[in-house]
């Protein structure tokens, strides 16, 4: 009998890698640093789930406000999923006065938020199941304004000022790559990025870098406007004994960067984590 499931298991698994390597997801996931992360964070909010909006998704700051991104999940609602945006004073890390927008179905999964200080709008990157589909937001009414079809289908966005014609990193979806773009989101170039394995989630620059958040495992990858690679860093669990943690958002405020979690779990909620220390090794 041993010996049977013996054969059985190496056949399985056999069949496991033929089939793997068919569809290109060979690669090998980088294994976390178990116990020897690099950075340290604390917890500044946290906000509980607002009826069946219990889905954190991506962040960012206009320099004084911070909004964070909410859903109901489709498994919630059995089809269109919904988002709202909440507008955070980061004074006393409470809700802004009128600071949540209504259900928005237009944002769909809503899975990343950068504010453009261009046009002084909040942009969104659609995902699913739109996910060539970039939609605009007040800042001040959290209103919906327009939405935009663009070249690449995106799950993450990042306004970035190097004083170029460059305005929009994104990270491009069904892959590991990056695209760049004008104003306009006309392309300006892609570059490739690393396969770790990892669930894709944000992307934000401190207009000299680009940072990637990924979940399962959470951590940060590094890149210069090159695309050249300069680390990673892997992110402790906000609170201790839990281990049920999804990085959903990546901002910076004040010069200091911040990571929004996504509790896993059945009533959800998240918090907001401020990055006390951090380090990126390759
Ligand atoms: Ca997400």
């Amino acid at each position: 009998m041993q010996a049977f499931i013996s054969v059985f298991l190496a056949v399985f698994q056999a069949i496991a890698a033929f089939i793997t390597g068919l569809f290109g997801t060979s690669s090998t996931p980088i294994t976390p640093i178990s116990g020897k992360t690099t950075a340290s964070q604390s917890i500044v909010m946290k906000i509980g789930a607002i009826d069946k909006i219990r889905q954190f998704e991506g962040a960012c700051s206009d320099g004084e406000y911070v909004y964070q991104i909410m859903i109901e999940p489709s498994s919630s609602t059995g089809g269109d999923e919904k988002a709202v945006v909440l507008k955070i004073d980061p004074k006393t890390w409470t809700l802004a006065e009128n600071g949540r927008s209504e259900m928005l179905t237009e944002l769909n999964h809503a899975n990343d938020i950068t504010y453009d200080p261009r046009i002084k709008l909040l942009m969104i990157s659609n995902n699913a199941p739109n996910y060539t589909l970039v939609s605009a937001l007040y800042p001040d009414s959290l209103q919906y304004k327009a939405g935009m079809t663009i070249e690449h289908p995106l799950y993450s966005l990042a306004y970035v000022d190097t004083g170029s014609t460059s305005y929009y990193y994104a990270g491009i979806s069904g892959t590991y790559n990056f695209g760049e773009y004008n104003g306009a989101f006309d392309t300006i170039k892609t570059f490739k990025g690393i396969d770790n394995g990892y669930v894709k989630q944000s992307i934000e620059t401190d207009n000299q870098y680009l940072y990637c958040l990924f979940s399962d495992s959470n951590c940060i990858y590094k890149y210069d406007f090159s695309g050249n690679y300069l680390g990673r860093c892997f992110l402790p669990n906000p609170e201790s004994g839990l281990n049920s943690y999804e990085a959903e958002g990546i901002f910076f405020h004040g010069g200091k960067m911040y990571v929004s979690y996504n509790i896993l779990g059945k009533n959800n909620g998240g918090v907001i984590c401020k990055i006390d220390k951090i380090e990126f090794k390759k």
